[in-house]
């Protein structure tokens, strides 16, 4: 059961880890490679049992990514607080003002200019899943950017439902010329796809995890990615095979780790998805129903920024 995985993982890096002090400065035990592989039949999910994850939350993510959005104000708007953290250490550096993130976050959503200059993140997921920037010869020697760039989405929809048998379905995040300029250099940065016996799978090569508060976020992520695209393109879902790199447990979250690590996965959630949009882009949030999700408390961890 993958959520058995998920578990011997967290076991195997408290145990084995190698202990590094990490950019953040907080600490981490680290493994290098390691694979989950969920079952994503019925409906299937993998959303973590064994605490509460907010798999609202990770879905106004994944819809916000698809609109190619970089900036925080439409996570904000609706009380999604996951990226806040990154632009708040930004202003707090930058200005030196003691401001509260809630006192950020409200003032991000209240204040046009204040979210434009602020809010955003650089050119994370949204604009190179969606908008990947082309630049063409325009004579003299000099190039200029095209007005719209690539859509990796919406070309992985066209191959997968008019060569499902390539091996090319892939969806990147790493766009090294830009990577300087975005908060943080993507996590989840490669997704490829794969067509069988009319079943899709995924699989996601995720270069830094932190196993205890990003992946769940993940896991959910690149599962809600294949059923929307499977939705799309009349597949039925397969299985996802997610990729650790540097697979890491935060120093600060040890207590967390033990309280997970004597807990039992319970049940299994399934996803419906009540309505088939027009296109991958038009899903919204009440469109996504779970079932059979009964989590263990929540257990809370902070994120080191
Ligand atoms: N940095 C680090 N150090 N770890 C991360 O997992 C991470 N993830 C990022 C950006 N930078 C990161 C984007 N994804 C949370 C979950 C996912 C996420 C960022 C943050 C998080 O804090 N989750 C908490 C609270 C959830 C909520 O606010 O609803 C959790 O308990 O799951
Ligand atoms: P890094 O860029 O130095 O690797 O730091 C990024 C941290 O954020 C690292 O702990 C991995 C974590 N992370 C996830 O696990 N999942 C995510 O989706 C994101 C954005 C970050």
């Amino acid at each position: 059961h993958w959520e058995q995985q998920y578990l011997n993982l967290m076991r195997r890096i408290r145990d084995e880890g190698d202990f590094r002090g990490d950019r953040t400065g907080v600490g981490t035990s680290s493994i290098f490679g390691a694979t989950i592989r969920c079952d994503l039949s019925d409906g299937q999910m993998p959303l973590v049992t064994t605490k509460r994850v907010y798999w609202k939350t990770a879905t106004r993510e994944f819809l916000w990514f698809l609109t190619g959005d970089t900036n925080i104000r439409k996570l904000c708007e609706q009380g999604v607080e996951i990226w806040t953290d990154w632009p708040l250490d930004r202003y707090r550096r930058e200005t030196g003002e003691e401001i509260s993130r809630k006192d950020f976050s409200a003032r991000i959503v209240a204040d046009d200019e204040f979210a434009a200059r602020w809010g955003d993140l650089g050119p994370v997921y949204g604009k190179q899943w969606v908008n990947w920037p082309v630049y063409e010869p325009a004579g003299d020697g000099l190039f200029r950017q095209r007005p719209q760039g690539i859509n990796q989405v919406a070309e992985v929809v066209h191959s997968l439902k008019n060569n499902p048998g390539s091996r090319r379905h892939i969806v990147e995040g790493w766009n090294v010329a830009e990577l300087d300029r975005m908060a943080l250099p993507p996590c989840h940065k490669t997704y490829q796809f794969h067509v069988a016996d009319g079943k899709l799978s995924g699989l996601l090569y995720q270069r830094s995890a932190d196993l205890v508060l990003g992946v769940p976020f993940n896991l959910w992520g690149a599962a809600l990615f294949i059923r929307l695209l499977a939705q799309q393109c009349d597949l039925e879902p397969g299985e996802l095979v997610w990729m650790g790199g540097d697979v890491h447990l935060y120093s600060n979250h040890a207590e967390v780790v033990e309280q997970q690590l004597q807990r039992v996965p319970q049940g299994a959630p399934r996803l419906e998805i009540a309505r088939r949009p027009e296109t991958i882009f038009d899903y919204a949030i009440e469109d996504f129903v779970v079932h059979d999700y009964a989590p263990q408390g929540a257990l809370t961890a902070p994120v080191a920024v």
